[in-house]
């Protein structure tokens, strides 16, 4: 659907609600309009009365003409949803302001001026958790995109920025620590109430705002860094949280570390806070000095978080932390350029982790998560190029095309440019605009101007949308191996034509008798069709092509199965290898989920497939963790994804026969990997967590094969759990059989850890994305639980996320799992609408599905699209869906 676009006001600040506009078509924003702000804020002084119901701002905000935009004679402050108490201007009246929507317009006739703006909000209320909300009795704020117009009347747009003074006062009792970013400057009593004044020295935009107030303990400890700064480190959390607080403690003392050694980036504060909060709609915020963390990403300990939980709080924590520089220091002129501290944060967050752990397995994962989000976002009706040309609601934005293909986007150019070179690139970068809200041109710029490398024709990967699709073929002429590479990129959304973009593939050419080669080659396919030649070939290699990964494409090979359980014995890129061992399984499964494998044609793949297995289970040079990826079945999703219009209970059927018919014929490599895994103590040592992984990995192979043993197996580890790893990954083995154990062992799960919300999260999405045949009754009844809520986040994803991803439940083939999400969404969206509009795309899939399941994902969205009041977010995201 076409909706009219609104030119932005001539202060170039793009128009929000007004009068004339429907609330259902919310104007669309265009990064062609952008212009200038015409005033400056050089100074932002806040004063916070707090209340749990009741606090009250005051804004004084010095102002000032700025020489680089055209004059106005208004100011316009965004609000969204304030209620204005009193304004003032140069300590009296204003000469003139009007509401328009919901922003407040100021005449000003002078070049210099103080505006003074009291506003009254009630945290209590928000429960959208954007600006200044409730969580558990403790105040906090989330600004990040326009939160900050739901505190006070400001230009909040990220490209004014402004020194920031907070004094926040209120009752001892109920908010004993008081914090805000920056240095605290002074503090003092009042009888029951005290006061503390905060200073942050950078200037920063309102994006990056942050006040917590509440009763909360810490744990700190120091870091000095390569400067000799000491830097005080707390980790703030309720009572009781903090013996769970080391782990990311630790990780932020590495990050530090990693961040001065890699990117040689120095911290520029005396002070570094991190809050745990439990209601919170993302992972992290990355406020000057105060970050703000969802508890997920924070409280960890062995006997309530796994492996993975570990990882996922380094991760965020680098992330976070690595944002000073990518993102505060430098930061975005507008939404538009979100990528530039997105993309750039989650490539250092990446090899950060690559870096602490195991190289090869976090870039295995990190393919995995953009295979599994990222490539369905960008073969859907949402793509966008990583740097949109429009939104109605920004928040939609933060996708995983901004954020992981957008961090590819990078690691091309690193990968174009060379470690050094890139360095070179990045050191300019930060040099040329600290402390200016940039763009990714200016970005791309100083890594082409550091590096010395040309990056002009690929700027197209800012601009186009779409994951390009790679033809390989080898052929052999004389001594000289040839390989054709061409090129599409696909139609997406508003770009039907699309140019061919430099695509970097790191290749080898395997001999087949050696089974070595003698070195790799970095092509680089910048034509729609090119040949590259090697010679010294006596006869046709074996090729492997994207090695690491180096281009976020998908590659359409021309290669024998022989050749694939070659590379997944022998080639010495594990990625590569992991990739040719998915292959061999997805080619597999997809011809036989189209029904197209004949008996002999199915026998003889899954020979193959066991082949190759073999070679993993046999190879004693590999470690377990990197052993677990190569053993691993592709997900349902990504089998879907290559299909054109899948079929997902097909998809289903056959992935669970393959593994049946795997765990059947590897059964003795099978027992072995338990027996040998089983009798490592705990310990979060690479080789302990390797073990747990592959002892999960297979009781799942067993539950495909004989249910019941499987069920007495996953409740034997239960029991002698002494790790959460090993008990939720008995747990979710466990919730796809139906059995006794299974019963008992949701039950003790609750039992032993009621009170513990993460935890119990954990508890609702195990039974949400099971593969138990009633699954769907199984959500029914756990959305009536006691607790569960919609008004927590963590709570409201834990039990409706994964069911989206459940074969049986959400791919109900009478259309019921559909359903359910589009209730959810409509009955969230008033209460929380950033959260409710991120289950829209689940429901923007149908054009990938069978007619009939299609059809019934259309209907539900066209019913949530003629819903009488639906929140920005949601609008945006459905009308798109529908496309
Ligand atoms: N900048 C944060 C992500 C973030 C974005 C919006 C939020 O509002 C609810 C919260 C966090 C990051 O990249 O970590
Ligand atoms: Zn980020």
């Amino acid at each position: 659907m076409d909706i009219a676009r609104t030119p932005s006001t001539p202060d170039g600040n793009p128009e929000m609600a007004d009068a004339a506009v429907e609330p259902k078509a919310p104007p669309e924003i265009r990064r062609e309009d952008y212009q200038p702000f015409p005033w400056l804020v050089p100074t932002t002084r806040l004063d916070f009365e707090l209340g749990l119901e009741k606090t009250r701002v005051t804004a004084r905000l010095e102002i000032e003409r700025n020489p680089d935009a055209d004059a106005s004679p208004t100011i316009r402050l965004n609000g969204d949803g304030l209620e204005l108490v009193s304004l003032r201007c140069d300590g009296g009246e204003c000469a003139g302001h009007m509401m328009d929507g919901d922003d407040l317009v100021v005449t000003l006739e002078g070049d210099r001026h103080t505006i003074e703006i009291v506003t009254e909000i009630d945290p209590g209320a928000n429960s959208q958790l954007m600006g200044l909300y409730a969580s558990s009795g403790m105040l906090c704020t989330q600004c990040e995109a326009e939160g900050f117009r739901r505190i006070t009347f400001f230009p909040d747009r990220p490209d004014v920025l402004s020194t920031y003074t907070v004094r926040m006062s209120g009752p001892k009792k109920d908010f004993p620590v008081l914090l805000s970013n920056g240095n605290r400057a002074d503090m003092g009593e009042d009888g029951a109430s005290h006061w503390a004044e905060w200073h942050d020295p950078w200037p920063k935009p309102s994006y990056l705002f942050a006040l917590v107030a509440g009763d909360l303990v810490a744990r700190s400890d120091s870091f000095t860094t390569m400067g000799g700064r000491k830097v005080e480190l707390n980790v703030w959390v309720r009572d009781g949280d903090l013996e769970r607080t080391e782990h990311a403690m630790e990780s932020l003392k590495r990050s530090m570390k990693w961040d001065e050694d890699t990117f040689g980036r120095e911290y520029d504060l005396d002070l570094f806070n991190i809050v745990a909060v439990s209601d919170f709609n993302m992972g992290a915020m990355e406020n000057k000095g105060l970050n703000v963390f969802n508890t997920k990403y924070v409280l960890a300990d062995p006997e309530t978080a796994t492996d993975g939980d570990y990882d996922g709080i380094e991760g965020v924590i680098g992330h976070e932390y690595f944002h000073n520089w990518s993102g505060n220091r430098i930061t975005c002129r507008d939404w538009f350029q979100l990528s530039l501290k997105e993309g750039f944060t989650v490539l250092r967050d990446q090899l950060f982790s690559q870096d602490m752990g195991s190289a090869p397995v976090k870039r295995i994962e990190g393919v995995r998560v953009l295979r599994g989000v990222q490539f369905p976002e960008d073969s859907g009706p949402l793509a966008h190029p990583i740097r949109p040309d429009s939104y109605r609601e920004i928040s939609n934005f933060y996708t995983s095309t901004v954020y992981n293909k957008g961090a590819e986007v990078i690691r091309m150019m690193k990968t174009m440019a060379g470690d050094e070179a890139f360095r070179r690139g990045t050191d300019l970068y930060f040099d040329r605009h600290d402390g200016e809200a940039a763009t990714c041109e200016d970005f791309v710029k100083a890594i082409e101007d550091g590096s010395g490398i040309d990056l002009e024709q690929f700027r197209l990967w800012y601009s186009q949308a779409g994951t390009p699709k790679v033809s390989v073929e080898l052929s052999q002429e004389g001594d000289e191996a040839v390989l054709t590479l061409s090129q599409a990129v696909p139609p997406t959304p508003g770009q039907d034509d699309k140019k061919p973009m430099p695509i970097p593939l790191r290749v080898a050419l395997f001999d087949r008798d050696s089974g070595s080669h003698s070195g790799e080659h970095l092509v680089v396919l910048d034509k729609a069709r090119d040949s590259f030649r090697f010679t010294g070939f006596a006869r046709k290699p074996v090729l492997s092509i994207n090695r690491g990964f180096s281009a976020p494409v998908t590659i359409g090979r021309d290669i024998a199965n022989d050749e694939l359980v070659f590379l997944a014995a022998k080639d010495d890129d594990p990625f590569a290898r992991y990739e040719a061992m998915q292959d061999l399984m997805v080619r597999h499964l997809v011809t036989a989920s189209k029904g197209d494998l004949s008996d002999d044609a199915r026998n003889a793949g899954q020979a193959d497939i066991v082949r190759a297995l073999r070679a993993v289970t046999d190879d004693d040079a590999l470690d377990d963790l990197m052993r677990g990826e190569l053993l691993s079945m592709p997900s349902q999703t990504y089998i879907a994804e290559q299909i054109e219009a899948a079929d997902p209970g097909r998809i289903f059927e056959e992935r669970e026969g393959l593994k049946a018919f795997l765990a059947s014929e590897l059964q003795d490599e099978l027992h072995h990997i338990y027996d040998r895994a089983e009798k490592l103590p705990y310990s979060q040592s690479a080789e302990a967590k390797g073990a747990r992984k592959l002892k999960t990995l297979v009781l799942s192979f067993a539950a495909a094969r004989d249910p019941q043993k499987a069920a007495e197996l996953a409740a034997h580890q239960y029991d002698r759990a002494d790790n959460m790893t090993d008990r939720q990954g008995a747990l979710m083995v466990l919730t796809g059989i139906d059995s006794a154990e299974r019963t008992g062992r949701l039950l003790d799960f609750y039992n032993r850890y009621q009170g513990n919300a993460l935890v119990i999260d954990k508890w609702f999405a195990l039974q949400a994305s099971s593969l138990h045949p009633k699954v769907i009754e199984h959500v029914k009844a756990l959305a009536e639980h006691p607790d569960f809520t919609l008004r927590n986040p963590n709570r409201a994803r834990s039990l409706y996320m994964p069911f989206t991803g459940a074969p049986h439940g959400f791919h109900a083939a009478n259309g019921e799992g559909y359903r359910l999400i589009a209730n959810l969404i409509l009955d969230l969206d008033p209460i929380n609408a950033q959260t409710a509009a991120r289950f829209v795309p689940a429901l923007g899939r149908w054009r990938k599905l069978e007619p009939g399941r299609a059809a019934l994902m259309r209907a539900e969205l066209e019913r949530i699209a003629a819903a009488p009041k639906l929140s920005r977010d949601s609008f945006e995201q459905v009308t798109r869906s529908l496309g």
